[in-house]
């Protein structure tokens, strides 16, 4: 076993799990590329993988997963604090002591007939002040591949590291093999055996059963989300659900932009949006997850401290996000998206009909024009994000970008507006706090009505999400320079009229408010006051050309004092569950409203 590192601690912690797990081999991961390819052939031998045409998609392969482990697994999702209120009513609590004695049981002997891969990945770029070091243990090839696509991963990170300190990420997909027994295509526990737990107060992830997406590639959700949320609480920070693009407007001016919304909102869509008015353009920093803090000029800055996009592969299309195809083309991982017969990839929303013969995420044999699901509906690429046709020229600097605007949104069919302006960041924090969309009863079995999922951040916060808040008031407390603190949105591209029809086509015509945030970001329009926050005045919103009526757009920019009563009602009922935690200032915004719309 080579180590490439003389960190002891490191050294000790492998050499503490080599014991515990009892991996036949141990292998340091140094991310070469060779490295990479013996993996990958290695996987391709055992049936693991398959590799795609070498012409059609360069160095890319495809994977199913089994029909248990498909996505990120919220009931198994743990935030293990001494004290129960700690978590908040939002996470599943276990008390550390009670989470590690189970997992150690499970962890026992959990890598017998397996290797111990050790992956030390950086989360940003390589020595940014803003970047963080993470070490993975992992009995998964696939997590190798895939981190080394979704971080900067190998030995340049331990050089880096030196004899610092790392957060430590455990990882087994929890399948011993017995001798001379046969691994499976993707092994992995059931789910009532998958456990993904974080340890906040001890910077540490342990995480059993799945091989899949979030479960298993730690330093995603896991790190960047739910341990550094807590990391940033203790050091002044923000971690946090967010793309990040930079807005370039007609004399070459650019301004960069944070924004979170709930899942199926549109955010790797919004983060490569092709401008469809004459002169702007959209470049991508990162279409998931922003780390943000204060740089010496008083300025939030930004970091993408992935290297990679794990997007969703159905309904992406060169009509809903070429930039997200062409991010595909080469050195891609496909997972439980569909197999055609010329070893190219396919799914439902791709554009084009499905070839007859295409394996599907079943692994079985589609029949052209019959009803088959061929891709799973979270099948997924991993694509390196040096491959977006539009990655911005500054994402990887390690000083990060300047932030002018943080925008929050959701699916709000009614009610809230095109788009408005918070008064002030305490104003803000409330709007990022009461974030939800409209599900229908059908949508996920839920009762219908609003979603809240505040900051976008409801299964990625690492402690109580009242604290949460809390946090974000006293970063605009704390700002250096309260004046360069970034303006803050909220947008909504999803209202409809009563008859159910779309007021805005979205997708690159919301550049046409993308451009009304920039120029209120640089001063240069008026808004007008409205009980709920700032409102353009209509005619500041660019709509020629659009089929977007006079009309239309009043209805778009439309306070409704009735409808925000109601909603008043229910960010109450939403606030009652954090009890007294929620903080003063936010309560003083919500009487704010209310009194507006007296
Ligand atoms: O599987 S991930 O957690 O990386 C993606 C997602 O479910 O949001
Ligand atoms: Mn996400």
């Amino acid at each position: 076993m080579t180590t490439l590192t003389k960190n002891q601690k490191l050294i000790q912690w492998v050499n503490d799990w080599v014991k515990v797990m009892q991996p036949d081999n141990v292998v340091w991961c140094d991310g070469s590329e060779e490295e990479n390819n013996r993996l990958n052939e290695m996987m391709v031998a055992s049936g693991m993988a398959i590799k795609l045409d070498e012409k059609k998609r360069p160095n890319s392969f495809y994977y199913q997963s089994d029909p248990s482990d498909v996505a990120r697994v919220e009931n198994r999702t743990f935030i293990c604090t001494e004290k129960e209120e700690d978590a908040g009513p939002t996470n599943y609590w276990e008390s550390p002591a009670k989470m590690k004695e189970i997992l150690l049981a499970k962890y026992t002997g959990c890598m017998k007939g397996r290797t111990m891969y050790v992956i030390p990945f950086s989360m940003g770029p390589l020595g940014s002040n803003i970047a963080q070091i993470g070490v993975e243990i992992s009995d998964s090839p696939y997590v190798v591949t895939s981190m080394r696509i979704m971080t900067r991963m190998g030995k340049a990170v331990l050089d880096v590291l030196g004899d610092g300190d790392f957060v430590p990420c455990v990882h087994s997909v929890g399948a011993p093999l017995a001798p001379g027994q046969k691994d499976v295509k993707w092994p992995c526990a059931p789910i009532e055996e998958k456990y993904i737990s974080h340890f906040p107060a001890t910077k540490e992830i342990w995480s059993y059963g799945s091989g899949y997406g979030g479960n298993a590639l730690l330093g995603k959700k896991c790190f960047a989300l739910r341990i550094a949320s807590y990391m940033a609480k203790t050091e002044g920070w923000l971690a946090e659900h967010m793309l990040i693009l930079g807005l370039t407007n007609p004399a070459g001016v650019t301004k960069y932009i944070a924004a979170a919304f709930p899942s199926a909102c549109g955010k790797t869509n919004l983060a490569m949006l092709i401008p469809s008015i004459p002169g702007w353009t959209v470049k991508t920093v990162g279409d998931d997850i922003a780390w943000m803090k204060f740089g010496k000029d008083g300025q939030l800055y930004a970091i993408n401290p992935e290297a990679g996009f794990f997007g969703v592969a159905p309904f992406t299309s060169e009509q809903t996000n070429p930039n997200a195809l062409h991010s595909c083309d080469k050195d891609t991982i496909f997972t439980n998206v569909g197999l055609t017969p010329d070893k190219n990839v396919w799914w439902e929303g791709i554009g084009y009909d499905c070839p007859d013969g295409t394996i599907t995420w079943k692994n079985e044999v589609y029949k052209a024009g019959s009803d088959m699901q061929v891709a799973h509906p979270n099948a997924r690429f991993a694509a390196k994000a040096s491959n977006c046709p539009t990655i911005d020229p500054k994402w990887e600097d390690p000083a990060g970008v300047p932030i002018s605007a943080i925008l929050f949104g959701g699916r709000r069919p009614s009610t809230v507006p095109l788009v408005y302006e918070a008064r002030s960041w305490n104003h803000g924090t409330f709007i990022g706090s009461v974030v939800g969309s409209e599900v229908t009863a059908a949508a996920i079995g839920l009762a219908a009505g609003v979603r809240r999922d505040p900051f976008a951040m409801l299964p990625f916060c690492g402690y109580n999400m009242a604290d949460y808040f809390g946090h974000w008031i006293s970063i605009g407390e704390k700002a250096p320079d309260k004046a360069k603190l970034p303006k803050i949105f909220n947008v909504n591209w999803f209202r409809k009229d009563e008859n159910g029809r779309w007021l805005w086509p979205g997708y690159g015509d919301n550049s046409r408010v993308l451009a009304w945030i920039f120029n209120r970001c640089e001063g240069s329009v008026e808004a007008v006051e409205s009980p709920i926050g700032l409102l353009p005045k209509a005619q500041d919103i660019d709509i020629s050309g659009l089929s977007v009526t006079p009309a239309d757009m009043t209805e778009l920019l439309k306070v409704d004092k009735n409808l925000w009563k109601a909603e008043v009602d229910l960010i109450k009922e939403h606030y009652a569950r954090f009890g007294n935690r929620i903080p003063a200032a936010l309560n003083a915004e919500l009487a704010t409203l209310e009194k507006n719309l007296a």
